[in-house]
Protein backbone atom coordinates (compact mmCIF):
# COMPACT_ATOMS: atom_id res chain seq x y z
CA UNK A 1 0.00 0.00 0.00
CA UNK A 2 1.27 3.53 -0.67
CA UNK A 3 1.60 6.10 2.06
CA UNK A 4 2.09 9.65 2.10
CA UNK A 5 5.69 9.39 1.99
CA UNK A 6 6.08 7.21 -0.74
CA UNK A 7 6.97 9.00 -4.05
CA UNK A 8 5.17 7.37 -7.40
CA UNK A 9 8.14 5.77 -9.43
CA UNK A 10 7.47 4.25 -12.50
CA UNK A 11 10.08 3.33 -14.98
CA UNK A 12 8.92 0.61 -17.43
CA UNK A 13 8.78 2.40 -21.44
CA UNK A 14 5.63 1.78 -23.05
CA UNK A 15 3.74 1.82 -19.73
CA UNK A 16 0.60 4.30 -19.84
CA UNK A 17 0.04 5.19 -16.71
CA UNK A 18 -3.24 8.42 -15.66
CA UNK A 19 -1.61 10.43 -13.43
CA UNK A 20 -4.79 12.54 -12.32
CA UNK A 21 -7.95 13.09 -14.21
CA UNK A 22 -6.81 14.21 -17.42
CA UNK A 23 -3.37 14.02 -16.96
CA UNK A 24 -1.63 10.89 -18.83
CA UNK A 25 1.93 9.39 -18.70
CA UNK A 26 3.22 7.91 -22.07
CA UNK A 27 6.20 6.05 -20.95
CA UNK A 28 8.91 6.77 -23.47
CA UNK A 29 6.84 7.58 -25.98
CA UNK A 30 9.31 10.32 -27.81
CA UNK A 31 12.38 7.81 -27.74
CA UNK A 32 11.82 6.72 -31.14
CA UNK A 33 12.61 10.22 -32.11
CA UNK A 34 14.75 11.10 -29.85
CA UNK A 35 17.16 11.94 -32.23
CA UNK A 36 15.51 13.72 -34.41
CA UNK A 37 14.49 15.98 -31.43
CA UNK A 38 17.66 16.50 -30.00
CA UNK A 39 18.85 17.59 -33.43
CA UNK A 40 15.95 19.69 -34.14
CA UNK A 41 16.22 21.78 -30.44
CA UNK A 42 19.86 22.04 -31.62
CA UNK A 43 18.96 24.15 -34.50
CA UNK A 44 16.18 25.64 -33.01
CA UNK A 45 19.01 27.08 -30.26
CA UNK A 46 21.18 28.47 -32.86
CA UNK A 47 19.15 30.84 -34.10
CA UNK A 48 16.91 31.55 -31.00
CA UNK A 49 19.90 31.20 -28.13
CA UNK A 50 18.49 29.55 -24.64
CA UNK A 51 18.43 32.84 -22.39
CA UNK A 52 17.44 32.93 -18.84
CA UNK A 53 14.15 35.29 -18.62
CA UNK A 54 13.98 37.37 -15.71
CA UNK A 55 10.38 37.22 -13.83
CA UNK A 56 8.23 40.28 -13.30
CA UNK A 57 9.49 39.97 -9.66
CA UNK A 58 12.99 40.54 -10.97
CA UNK A 59 14.44 37.24 -10.50
CA UNK A 60 16.55 35.91 -12.99
CA UNK A 61 15.08 31.94 -13.90
CA UNK A 62 17.22 29.29 -13.05
CA UNK A 63 15.83 27.57 -16.20
CA UNK A 64 16.64 28.52 -19.49
CA UNK A 65 14.23 28.77 -22.05
CA UNK A 66 13.62 29.89 -26.26
CA UNK A 67 10.49 28.75 -28.35
CA UNK A 68 9.81 27.89 -31.53
CA UNK A 69 6.44 27.87 -32.97
CA UNK A 70 4.10 30.99 -34.41
CA UNK A 71 4.12 32.40 -30.31
CA UNK A 72 6.87 31.86 -27.67
CA UNK A 73 6.43 32.34 -24.23
CA UNK A 74 8.33 35.34 -22.65
CA UNK A 75 8.85 36.71 -19.09
CA UNK A 76 10.16 40.38 -18.68
CA UNK A 77 9.20 42.99 -15.63
CA UNK A 78 5.94 44.01 -17.58
CA UNK A 79 4.59 40.22 -16.70
CA UNK A 80 4.77 36.93 -18.68
CA UNK A 81 2.90 37.02 -22.30
CA UNK A 82 2.72 34.61 -25.59
CA UNK A 83 5.09 37.04 -28.26
CA UNK A 84 5.71 36.74 -32.10
CA UNK A 85 8.50 37.83 -31.94
CA UNK A 86 11.85 36.92 -29.87
CA UNK A 87 12.80 39.68 -27.70
CA UNK A 88 16.54 38.87 -28.05
CA UNK A 89 16.48 38.76 -32.08
CA UNK A 90 13.53 41.07 -33.26
CA UNK A 91 13.32 38.41 -35.54
CA UNK A 92 10.27 35.88 -35.32
CA UNK A 93 10.77 32.03 -33.75
CA UNK A 94 12.08 29.59 -35.32
CA UNK A 95 9.25 27.50 -37.10
CA UNK A 96 7.89 24.61 -35.13
CA UNK A 97 9.85 21.32 -37.05
CA UNK A 98 7.55 18.74 -38.66
CA UNK A 99 8.79 16.19 -36.31
CA UNK A 100 7.71 18.16 -32.79
CA UNK A 101 4.53 18.82 -34.55
CA UNK A 102 3.96 15.09 -35.51
CA UNK A 103 5.24 14.35 -31.54
CA UNK A 104 2.48 16.96 -30.29
CA UNK A 105 -0.67 15.25 -32.60
CA UNK A 106 0.42 11.61 -31.92
CA UNK A 107 0.86 11.89 -27.87
CA UNK A 108 -2.79 14.16 -27.66
CA UNK A 109 -4.54 11.81 -30.46
CA UNK A 110 -3.31 8.69 -28.07
CA UNK A 111 -5.01 10.05 -25.15
CA UNK A 112 -8.58 11.08 -27.04
CA UNK A 113 -7.52 14.88 -27.12
CA UNK A 114 -7.89 14.33 -31.27
CA UNK A 115 -6.73 16.81 -33.98
CA UNK A 116 -4.28 19.10 -31.68
CA UNK A 117 -2.86 21.82 -33.21
CA UNK A 118 -0.30 23.72 -30.50
CA UNK A 119 1.16 27.38 -32.10
CA UNK A 120 4.19 27.40 -29.86
CA UNK A 121 6.51 24.80 -28.07
CA UNK A 122 8.35 26.39 -24.72
CA UNK A 123 11.99 24.31 -24.63
CA UNK A 124 13.07 24.26 -20.83
CA UNK A 125 16.78 23.95 -20.29
CA UNK A 126 17.56 22.63 -16.91
CA UNK A 127 20.93 21.95 -15.79
CA UNK A 128 22.15 20.53 -12.50
CA UNK A 129 20.29 22.85 -9.57
CA UNK A 130 17.79 23.83 -11.44
CA UNK A 131 14.17 24.07 -10.94
CA UNK A 132 10.54 25.41 -11.60
CA UNK A 133 8.75 26.26 -8.49
CA UNK A 134 5.05 25.64 -8.50
CA UNK A 135 2.78 27.32 -10.80
CA UNK A 136 -0.27 27.35 -13.15
CA UNK A 137 0.51 27.22 -16.93
CA UNK A 138 -2.99 30.10 -17.81
CA UNK A 139 -1.59 32.35 -20.58
CA UNK A 140 -3.33 30.64 -22.99
CA UNK A 141 -6.69 31.25 -24.48
CA UNK A 142 -7.68 28.25 -24.85
CA UNK A 143 -7.73 26.35 -21.82
CA UNK A 144 -9.78 23.43 -23.65
CA UNK A 145 -6.68 22.51 -25.58
CA UNK A 146 -4.32 19.90 -23.64
CA UNK A 147 -0.49 20.58 -22.86
CA UNK A 148 2.11 18.35 -23.93
CA UNK A 149 5.19 17.64 -22.43
CA UNK A 150 7.72 16.19 -23.34
CA UNK A 151 11.41 14.87 -20.75
CA UNK A 152 14.55 14.55 -22.83
CA UNK A 153 18.02 14.32 -20.98
CA UNK A 154 18.75 13.72 -17.55
CA UNK A 155 15.81 12.52 -15.06
CA UNK A 156 13.82 14.58 -13.34
CA UNK A 157 11.35 14.89 -10.27
CA UNK A 158 8.28 16.58 -10.98
CA UNK A 159 5.50 17.83 -8.49
CA UNK A 160 2.10 17.64 -9.69
CA UNK A 161 -0.27 19.74 -7.00
CA UNK A 162 -3.54 20.56 -6.82
CA UNK A 163 -5.58 23.49 -8.08
CA UNK A 164 -4.47 25.72 -4.81
CA UNK A 165 -0.67 26.39 -4.05
CA UNK A 166 -0.80 24.99 -0.64
CA UNK A 167 -2.21 21.46 -1.69
CA UNK A 168 0.22 19.03 -0.90
CA UNK A 169 1.82 18.01 -4.23
CA UNK A 170 2.72 14.36 -5.72
CA UNK A 171 5.91 13.57 -6.99
CA UNK A 172 6.93 11.85 -10.21
CA UNK A 173 9.92 10.59 -12.21
CA UNK A 174 10.06 12.16 -15.43
CA UNK A 175 13.10 10.49 -17.48
CA UNK A 176 14.34 10.58 -21.05
CA UNK A 177 11.50 10.04 -23.73
CA UNK A 178 8.28 10.48 -21.14
CA UNK A 179 5.49 12.54 -22.69
CA UNK A 180 2.69 13.56 -20.50
CA UNK A 181 -0.89 14.64 -21.78
CA UNK A 182 -2.08 16.99 -19.50
CA UNK A 183 -6.14 18.19 -20.27
CA UNK A 184 -9.14 18.52 -18.99
CA UNK A 185 -9.38 18.70 -14.83
CA UNK A 186 -5.47 18.56 -14.68
CA UNK A 187 -4.83 21.42 -17.14
CA UNK A 188 -5.09 24.07 -14.49
CA UNK A 189 -3.07 21.88 -11.56
CA UNK A 190 -0.61 23.98 -9.73
CA UNK A 191 2.86 21.63 -10.90
CA UNK A 192 7.04 21.75 -11.06
CA UNK A 193 10.22 20.59 -10.95
CA UNK A 194 12.75 20.01 -8.06
CA UNK A 195 16.36 21.08 -8.74
CA UNK A 196 18.25 19.12 -11.09
CA UNK A 197 19.99 16.33 -9.68
CA UNK A 198 23.65 16.27 -11.37
CA UNK A 199 24.34 13.44 -13.80
CA UNK A 200 25.96 12.20 -17.33
CA UNK A 201 22.84 11.12 -19.98
CA UNK A 202 24.50 10.01 -23.27
CA UNK A 203 22.71 11.78 -25.60
CA UNK A 204 22.54 15.01 -23.82
CA UNK A 205 25.23 15.20 -21.25
CA UNK A 206 24.29 16.87 -18.37
CA UNK A 207 21.31 18.48 -18.89
CA UNK A 208 17.75 18.05 -19.37
CA UNK A 209 15.43 19.35 -21.91
CA UNK A 210 11.62 19.84 -21.97
CA UNK A 211 9.28 20.45 -24.51
CA UNK A 212 5.76 21.82 -23.97
CA UNK A 213 3.34 22.44 -26.62
CA UNK A 214 0.54 25.15 -26.47
CA UNK A 215 -2.57 25.92 -28.39
CA UNK A 216 -1.84 30.00 -27.12
CA UNK A 217 -5.10 31.13 -29.08
C1 LIG B 1 0.53 20.26 -15.73
N1 LIG B 1 7.50 22.69 -17.49
O1 LIG B 1 7.06 24.80 -19.06
S1 LIG B 1 6.48 19.75 -17.92
C2 LIG B 1 6.28 24.64 -18.09
O2 LIG B 1 9.53 19.94 -16.89
C3 LIG B 1 6.53 23.52 -17.17
O3 LIG B 1 9.97 21.86 -17.74
C4 LIG B 1 7.93 21.64 -16.62
O4 LIG B 1 5.86 23.39 -16.21
C5 LIG B 1 9.23 21.10 -17.13
O5 LIG B 1 5.32 25.36 -17.86
C6 LIG B 1 6.93 20.60 -16.45
C7 LIG B 1 4.93 19.11 -17.41
C8 LIG B 1 3.77 20.05 -17.42
C9 LIG B 1 3.69 21.10 -18.28
C10 LIG B 1 2.56 21.87 -18.30
C11 LIG B 1 1.48 21.60 -17.46
C12 LIG B 1 2.75 19.79 -16.57
C13 LIG B 1 1.59 20.55 -16.58
C14 LIG B 1 0.30 22.35 -17.48
C15 LIG B 1 -0.74 22.02 -16.65
C16 LIG B 1 -0.62 20.99 -15.78
FE1 LIG C 1 4.09 24.70 -16.42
Amino acid sequence: MRDLFDDIDIDDIGHDVTLAPGAMLLGGFARSRESALITEVHAIAERAPFRHLITPGGHRMSVAMTNCGNVGWVSDHRGYRYDAIDPDSGRPWPTMPDVFVALARDASAKTGFMDFRPDACLINRYEPGAKLSLHQDKDELDLDAPIVSVSLGLPATFQFGGFKRSDRPERHRLRHGDVVVWGGPSRLAFHGVLPLADGEHPLLGRQRINLTFRKTR
